[in-house]
Order: structure tokens, then sequence, then C-alpha cells
């Protein structure tokens, strides 16, 4: 069977501009986000309204980036960034400082704008893993839906083995997707995942998403179950898996960056999934990921239904950041 062509899932902005229909549904999700992160913006906001460009706004920015949850690095690399740009661009005026700062994150935020592609292996093994409660199963749940939109067929396997109720969850998820899914009652993590593979293999799907139980980077031994599953997989196909995902709920502030360097620690991450910005989350802390630990951000959540699941776009999040 011929393979099929790499899908860039994560076609930039233009392209996607170009189809109304599409243009208006991103426009919405944009809305969304911008809705979410409604609150950092105000924050943001408020620092340019009536100001002079004077020590006093750069001092009340450091303190709305901080309050943004971007951390002490990247909001200093920021505004050391913006001073420059301001002196270059020569700004005299309040709001294009503003524009100014718009740019600096878009330009700090723009390396992790990386497309999730799938087609050069098949299936492409997505292994997802990431704290209690951060959005994993959902988020498969969601990206089932989108890659299926992109013609990709998907198998789930449920590798989260601790709950009874996380199989039932993912196999929710499964029927409204109508996808196959691996699941064995009361199996091993490792166990479940090497059938999974190995099933996709034999199958030929396109993907296989293997979902895993939450647990926290401090939790060693489940850390370790977490090697396992990823060398387990690798023993069923040697070049497995493709993607290692950590999902990371947008609330959780600057521990967002500890997740990050734990997990990428322990798996080696080759993307991020960054959920719940629809709701409290004040979004900053990618500010920091990109400073600290630029992981890409395949993907961005926006609520809990199917589609809420989007590309990730430096230029938007930047936008909606603030406000
Ligand atoms: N508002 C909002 N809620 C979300 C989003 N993603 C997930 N949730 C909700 O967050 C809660 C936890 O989601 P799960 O997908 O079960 O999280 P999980 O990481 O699989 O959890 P465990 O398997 O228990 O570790 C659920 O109530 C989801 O509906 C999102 O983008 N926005
Ligand atoms: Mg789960």
């Amino acid at each position: 069977m011929p393979a099929p062509a790499p899908a860039d899932l994560a076609a930039p902005l233009p392209a996607l501009i170009t189809d109304a229909a599409m243009a208006a549904e991103r426009k919405g999700w944009f809305d969304k986000l911008k809705t979410g992160l409604r609150k950092t913006g105000t924050g943001i906001q408020a620092v340019f309204v009536n100001a002079q460009i004077d020590d006093a706004l750069y001092e009340e920015l450091e303190s709305a980036l901080l309050m943004a949850d971007a951390g002490v690095k990247a909001t200093e690399y920021l505004l050391d960034d913006l001073r420059g740009r301001v002196k270059r661009q020569m700004a005299t005026d309040a709001a294009q400082v503003k524009r100014l700062l718009a740019d600096a994150i878009t330009d700090l935020l723009q390396p992790l704008e990386k497309p999730l592609v799938i087609g050069q292996f098949t299936p492409t093994v997505i292994m997802v893993a990431g704290v209690n409660g951060a959005g994993k199963t959902t988020s498969i749940g969601k990206l089932t839906k989108h890659l299926a939109n992109e013609g990709a067929s998907v198998l789930l396997a449920a590798a989260d083995t601790f709950r009874a109720a996380a199989r039932e969850q993912l196999l929710v998820w499964a029927d409204r997707n109508t996808v196959e899914i691996v699941s064995q009652e009361g199996g091993d993590p490792s166990a479940v995942s090497f059938d999974a593979v190995t099933a996709g293999k034999a199958r030929g799907k396109d993907v296989v998403l293997v979902d895993t139980a939450g647990r926290l980077p401090t939790q060693l031994h489940l850390m370790d179950e977490l090697r396992k599953i990823k060398r387990v997989v690798t023993k069923a196909d040697a070049t497995a898996p493709h993607e290692v995902l950590l999902v990371i709920d947008g609330n959780t502030g600057q521990n967002a960056l500890a997740q990050v360097r734990a997990f990428d620690e322990t798996l080696g991450l080759t993307g991020l999934v960054v959920t719940k910005l629809d709701g409290t989350a004040k979004g900053g802390v990618l500010c920091a990921i990109a400073r600290e630990r630029p992981v890409p951000v395949y993907f961005i959540g926006v609520g809990e239904k199917l589609e809420d699941l989007e590309t990730f776009n430096a230029r938007e999040f930047a936008l909606a950041l603030l406000g």
C-alpha cells in the first residue's frame, strides 16, 4: 500500500484564510482564546492607557507580565527586547509600544509554532503524558477528530489502566469518533501500548494514540512506568514512538514549566498540548516555556467539545494575550 503523503496538520494561517469558511471558524476560535485570556489582556492593556514612554511604563509592564505567568526570565528578556525595538523605531506613544510588545512576544513564541506531521511512518505512534487532570484524554478525543478530518485512520490505546473509568472515558471518545480502541481490563499499561502499536501496524492505521494515566513528576515509580511504556512501544516498532506529547493545563502557571522540564527529562518530549485556555488561564507561561524549555506547541485547547482544539499560531496567541 502506498504511504499517504505527510499531512501538514498545522498549516500556517495565511493558507487557511484563503478559505472563507475556515477563516470564519478560525476567527470563532480566536475569539474564544481572546475571551479566555481577556483578564491577562486587560492587565497588560491597562498599562498603556494614558501612558508616557518612561521607566514607570516599563515597571508596570514588568508587573503585568509577571502576573500573566511569563516568569522572571522571559519578562526580563521581553522588556530588554522591547526597549531595543522602541529605540530603533523611535516610538513616541504608548500605542506604538504596545504594538512593538506584540511583535516581541510573537518573535519569542515563533519557535514554538511547529506542525504535527503524520504520514512519514505508518502508523505514527503518538504517546501522550501529563499530570492528573491536565486534559490528556479529552485532548486525545479532540485530536482524533482533528486527524480524522485530515483523512487519517486512528487507533486509540487505553494505557491508563489504573481506573476503569479512564478506559470508559476513552471508549466514549472512540465512539464519538467511530475509531477502534485497544483496551484491557486490569492490564499493564506497557502491554496495552505494545498490543496497540502491533495492532496499528497490522491494521495499517495511520496513527496510534496512546493515552496514559496522570502522574506527578515527583512520583518516581510512575515516571519509570512512562519510560517503560516508551521502551516497550519501541519493541513493537523500532521507529516508535514518533511523538511524545505533554499535555499541560493552561491554569497551572509557572508550574507548567517545571512539568515540561521533568517530563522532557524522563521521556524526551517532541511537543506540547496546552489546554483550558478558555477559562481563567493567563497564557503568559508560554513565554516562559519559549525562553527556558522551548518544546513546540502543537495544539491548544479552548473548551471541552470535540472541535475545541486548534493549532498554535504565535502571532494570534500574542495578540490574544494583549487583549
Ligand atoms: N474548559 C476546558 N476544559 C477542558 C479542556 N480540556 C480538558 N478539559 C476538562 O478537564 C477535565 C479533565 O480532563 P481529562 O481529559 O479527563 O484529563 P486527563 O489528563 O485525561 O485526566 P487523568 O487521566 O485523570 O489524569 C475534564 O473535565 C475535561 O472536560 C479545555 O481545553 N477547556
Ligand atoms: Mg485521562
